[in-house]
C-alpha cells in the first residue's frame, strides 16, 4: 500500500494554540503550553502516523515583532521552518487577531512561502456558533487560503476535518520516521521543557522570560524504574535567583514537585528530581549564551 506523507509547520501569532493543537493531534503531550504568549522557543517535530499516512508536524514559536534576542531568534527559528515543508498550518485566534500586527508579519511571509496554506481558527469554545461566520469571512479576506477550519485545539472541535484538509494535501512518499518515534526532541529536552513550563505557572512578571532550564544529567535505572536528573534553571540576576528559590525555598519547591510528577506519569518511572539555580548575567541578550542554552 503506498503511503501519504509530507511535512507541515504549524506557525501563528504566540498564544494562539499552537502547541495544544500539536499535542491534540498526536494525543500525546510533546509540546509544553502556557497562558503566557512566548511558550515555545524552539521548533519541534511530532509525528502522527494514520493507517495509511504519516504527518510530520513542526511546532514552531510564535511570530512577532521584537527587540529582544532572544525573541529574535524565536522568530527566525518559526519562519525557517516553512522552507522545509510542504504545507503550512496558519492557526489564529479569534476576531481579536484579524488586524493584530503580527498577521500582517505572517501573512507577509505566508506569501514569500507560496505553499499551500491551511487556515485554522482556534478558540471557537470561547464564542457562540452565530459570531463565528463574520469571523471567517474577516479572515478570508486577508489572504487565499486552501481551507478555512474553525476548531477547538483544547477540546478537539474540528480536528477530524483539519486533519482531513492536511491529508489531502500530501502526497505519496516515504515514511520519514519509524512508527515508534514520536519527535525529533530528546528526553533530556523534554524534561527541561517541562521544568520551564511549570516557571511559567508559578512565577510571575519577566521571570519566566529570563528562565531557561538544561537538564545536565539524566541516568536510568531500568531495574528499579528509575530516573534521576540533575536540572539548571539559569536565571539572569542575583535578584531572580531569590525569586525563583522563593522564601524558605518554596517556590523552587512547588516547581520542583509539579514538574516531577508529571515526569513521572510521561515515562512511568519514579523519578528524582534534583533542581539548581544559576546566574547567567543577561543570557537571554548574549549570543554565545543563547546558543549555549539551545536557541
Ligand atoms: N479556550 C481555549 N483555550 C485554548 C485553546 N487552545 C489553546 N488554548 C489556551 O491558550 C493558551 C496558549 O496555548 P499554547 O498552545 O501554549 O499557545 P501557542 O500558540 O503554542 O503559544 P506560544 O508557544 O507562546 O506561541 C493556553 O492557556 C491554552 O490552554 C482552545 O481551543 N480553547
Ligand atoms: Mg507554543
Amino acid at each position: 500500500m503506498s503511503l501519504l506523507s509530507g511535512f507541515i509547520a504549524i506557525i501563528g501569532p504566540p498564544n494562539v494554540g499552537k502547541s495544544t493543537l500539536l499535542n491534540k493531534f498526536l494525543g500525546q503531550k510533546i509540546a509544553i503550553t502556557s497562558p503566557r504568549p512566548q511558550t515555545t522557543r524552539n521548533r519541534i517535530l511530532g509525528i502522527y502516523n494514520g493507517d495509511d499516512c504519516q504527518m510530520v508536524f513542526i511546532d514552531t514559536p510564535g511570530i512577532h515583532q521584537t527587540r529582544s534576542l532572544l525573541h529574535k531568534s524565536m522568530v527566525r527559528t518559526a519562519k525557517a521552518s516553512l522552507s522545509e515543508v510542504d504545507i503550512i498550518l496558519l492557526v489564529v485566534g479569534l476576531e481579536e487577531c484579524v488586524h493584530s500586527k503580527e498577521l500582517k508579519i505572517i501573512l507577509r511571509v505566508l506569501k514569500k512561502a507560496a505553499k499551500p496554506a491551511i487556515l485554522a481558527i482556534n478558540k471557537i469554545d470561547l464564542i457562540k456558533k452565530e459570531h463565528l461566520l463574520p469571523i471567517i469571512e474577516s479572515y478570508s479576506k486577508l489572504y487565499r487560503f486552501d481551507s478555512i477550519i474553525p476548531i477547538s485545539a483544547l477540546y478537539g472541535d474540528g480536528l477530524e476535518t483539519l486533519r482531513e484538509e492536511v491529508k489531502k494535501r500530501l502526497s505519496t512518499g516515504p515514511q520519514f520516521f519509524p512508527p515508534e518515534i514520536r519527535t525529533d526532541k530528546s528526553e533530556e529536552f523534554l524534561i527541561a521543557e517541562i521544568i520551564r513550563e511549570k516557571i511559567y505557572y508559578e512565577t510571575r512578571e519577566e521571570l519566566p522570560y529570563s528562565s531557561a532550564v538544561v537538564v545536565e544529567r539524566l541516568e536510568e535505572d531500568p531495574e528499579r524504574n528509575l530516573i534521576n536528573v540533575m536540572a539548571v534553571i539559569y536565571v539572569e540576576k542575583a535578584s531572580q535567583k531569590g525569586m525563583i528559590i522563593g522564601k524558605n525555598g518554596r517556590m523552587i519547591k512547588k516547581i520542583g514537585t509539579k514538574a516531577r510528577i508529571e515526569i513521572e506519569r510521561i515515562f512511568s518511572a519514579k523519578v528524582y528530581l534534583g533542581l539548581f539555580v544559576k546566574v547567567e548575567k543577561k543570557w537571554s541578550s548574549d549570543t554565545r549564551s543563547l546558543r549555549r542554552l539551545g536557541y
